[in-house]
């Protein structure tokens, strides 16, 4: 039992219930209609970087099935759909010119959500940088966050009339620090400075993204940036102030203050001297934002290493033996208490609420919305006389404390305005493969087959809920 199981799942007016995706882990079609490679394509068909050897060549196969994927969201009367754009399907080869065919697959899906009433959330960058970026340097290089504004424009271009919200970045804390420093993401390179030079020109992306996005949509939508907060715990203040400055302020204080902490400064000193960082780049950085996206899954524990004993490296992600700690490498991560998702995540609902609380006080007036929150469980096919089902009731149970530890920040006062649950489908779960299943709608790889899980229904009747409470 938890004292969430008891709150009520009522949400303010207007609260909108979504689910969301990325293009890498759910399109497929990774070579056709002008695509051309990611750093997730090269990087997942280099042996022994993801499990099983999987790639995204097929995935949840979503660039053909978009429009039965939309009529299940329909189904599921989901209010908002948060999806990601393929920066190497709309603009192949890295370059300006526009791939019309990529334009139209994107065009078609946002015109088949409006016509279902479901609101479009687009994030331009998940990760799957084009290969041939990386090869001029990839986010190390200064150039990638220039060519990124160029893709925010093009994008806004030709879907910037009817986009509801906008995210430049998801997760940079993911593609700097895994895919520059510990090598467990794409690109795979271990380059301690590099990683926080990737850390500062993702942030100089977002701004230029932001102004870029601004300046070329015509309906005035929401401009926002996806972050995956670190919610460091124990009793060694040290350890988490340093975990906090480099996991969570890298970011949020260029992105929502225009500065770099001080204490993040001091900590990388052996690292770099931060002399990527130009003149006039943190005001191009800090740009207003209409909400601040949250993505929340469970916590670490930490301690400065003593010298003495073996280190404990639990930080949730796979260990290869490189390190997404510069500067902090001497920070241990404990492992913590269960219950434990199949991620091997603890579930921790209440630090989500106290997550929520700590951003909305130390960013007054910055509305929040939860961008992803959900769990992996190996689920299980029952068949039933209404034909195959999931009942994935971890999830559920995963679900229902998470919305009610929102739920529970909103009563203190946190302008949270959405909840997006990842993920809509099972989908390619980066270097696990699709060995992970986070879905709320399961999907046989086989066959391509989708089966609404129990979670997804319970957040359908959710969202229900409210909509006859709007109603009435
Ligand atoms: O699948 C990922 C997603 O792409 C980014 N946020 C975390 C999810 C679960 O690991």
């Amino acid at each position: 039992m938890s004292h969430y199981d008891d709150v009520p799942l009522r949400f303010p007016e207007g609260f909108l219930f979504g689910s969301a995706t990325a293009a890498f882990q759910i399109e497929g079609a990774a070579a056709e209609d002008g695509r051309t490679p990611s750093i997730w394509d090269t990087f997942s068909k280099t042996p022994g970087k993801v499990w099983n050897g999987d790639d995204g060549d097929i995935a949840d196969d979503h660039y053909h099935r978009w429009e039965s994927d939309l009529d299940l969201m329909s189904e599921m009367g989901l209010q908002a759909y948060r999806f990601s754009i393929s920066w190497s399907r709309l603009l192949p080869h890295a370059g300006s010119v526009l791939n019309q065919k990529g334009a139209d697959f994107y065009s078609r899906l946002v015109d088949g959500l409006l016509d279902r009433g479901i609101r479009p959330i687009a994030t331009l960058y998940h990760w799957d940088l084009p290969q041939e970026l990386e090869d001029q340097g990839g986010w190390v290089a200064r150039s990638t966050a220039e060519r990124f504004a160029e893709y925010a424009s093009v994008a806004a271009g030709v879907l910037g009339d009817r986009i509801a919200a906008w995210t430049t970045l998801n997760e940079p804390w993911c593609s700097a620090y895994l895919g520059y420093g510990s090598a467990s993401h794409a690109p795979g390179r271990t380059e301690p400075e590099g990683a926080l030079a990737a850390v500062h020109h993702l942030n100089l992306a977002h701004g230029l993204g932001v102004q870029a996005i601004r300046a070329a949509a015509t309906n005035d939508p929401e401009l926002s940036v996806t972050l995956n907060f670190h919610v460091p715990l124990g009793d060694d203040a040290e350890a988490k102030r340093r975990i906090d400055a480099l996991a969570n302020r890298a970011f949020t204080s260029p992105m929502l203050l225009g500065r770099y902490d001080e204490d993040l400064l001091a900590d990388t000193r052996e690292v770099t001297d931060w002399s990527f960082v130009k003149d006039g780049d943190l005001s191009q950085i800090h740009q207003p934002l209409d909400f601040l996206g949250v993505n929340y899954y469970s916590t670490v524990t930490v301690r400065m290493w003593d010298g003495e004993g073996a280190r404990e490296r639990n930080d949730g992600h796979k260990d290869v033996g490189g390190s997404a700690w510069p500067g902090s490498e001497m920070v241990d991560f404990l492992p913590q208490e269960g219950p434990y998702t199949d991620m091997g995540w603890n579930i921790a609902p209440e630090s989500l609420e106290d997550l929520l609380v700590s951003l909305s006080e130390q960013f007054p007036g910055q509305p929040l919305v939860i961008t992803e929150n959900g769990a992996a469980f190996a689920d299980e096919v029952t068949q039933t006389p209404d034909g195959p089902r999931v009942h994935d009731a971890d999830r559920v149970r995963y679900l229902r404390r998470h919305f009610a530890a929102a739920r529970c920040a909103i009563d203190r006062g946190v302008d949270l305005r959405g909840y997006m649950v990842w993920s809509l489908f099972d989908n390619f779960e980066w270097g696990y493969g699709y060995s992970k299943r986070f879905g709320i709608v399961r999907v046989d790889y086989d066959t391509q087959e989708r089966i609404v899980k129990d979670s997804g229904l319970w957040l359908r009747d959710l969202v229900q809920a409210h909509s006859a409470t709007v109603a009435a």
